[in-house]
């Protein structure tokens, strides 16, 4: 089982540490030549990462690798036990990839003041705020994202809010719900002392480092 991207993405990131929740060390690796080469582009004409090559299948889309995992290894956690609680937890994520991960998108696009499409901008602080206020209502009230267990929810925020928390939020002044006083706030401080997820924010927190020292340089 290859998984191809690097840990700087969230996206790779969620799949790595749903993984982990499952016992399983999956570690990213970029494909030769890259996410637009044409050897990549043929298991994944969509030349984004992560890609999970397993037995000859190339499945993109974090949140379809993350489904598979359960498939093949469920029941070992990651998601919840009761159809209602699971629901839950894969709403958490699919609020996030909808209503949040495409503003955080434009502003990582957009860093370079002198480059900035401000229309783009402007608007994703809009959409992000709505999608923060979503995420706010359905997190559960008390420990992880979707309840009393780590799960796929969590995975999908995690890394998200850790480069959110590291880049956007101080580069374009955005208020950050994690620090506030609401569920998003309780679930940061859950999260950021949690022994299975405080080590992986700081392994993530050194890959968005680096990625953020490489786009300074562009
Ligand atoms: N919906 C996809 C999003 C993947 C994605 O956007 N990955 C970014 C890295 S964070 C990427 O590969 N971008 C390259 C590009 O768009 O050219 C998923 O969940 O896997």
């Amino acid at each position: 089982m290859k998984l191809y991207g690097s840990l700087a993405s969230p996206y790779v990131a969620r799949v790595v540490l749903f993984a982990k929740l499952k016992g399983i060390d999956l570690q990213p690796q970029m494909p030769e030549g890259g996410i637009k080469s044409p050897e990549y582009l043929a298991k994944n004409p969509m030349g984004k990462m992560p890609t999970l090559e397993v037995d000859g299948l190339a499945l993109p889309e974090s949140e379809v690798i993350c489904e598979y995992l359960e498939d093949v290894y469920p029941g070992s956690g990651g998601l919840p036990t009761s159809p209602a609680d699971r629901a839950r937890a894969r709403l958490i994520a699919r609020v996030q990839d909808l209503y949040v991960g495409p503003s955080a998108t434009t502003f990582i696009r957009n860093l370079n003041p002198a480059k900035r499409d401000e229309a783009a901008v402007s608007s994703a602080r809009s959409t992000i705020e709505t999608g923060f206020g979503y995420l706010e209502h359905f997190l559960a009230a008390n420990d992880y994202a979707a309840g009393p267990e780590l799960s796929i929810a969590d995975c999908a925020m995690l890394p998200a809010f850790t480069m959110m928390r590291k880049t956007i939020v101080p580069l374009f002044g955005l208020a950050d719900p994690t620090s506030g006083p609401g569920k998003l706030g309780r679930w940061w401080s859950t999260v950021a002392t949690d022994p299975v997820t405080a080590p992986f924010i700081e392994q993530y927190s050194a890959a968005v480092d680096a990625f953020m020292r490489m786009m300074a340089g562009r």
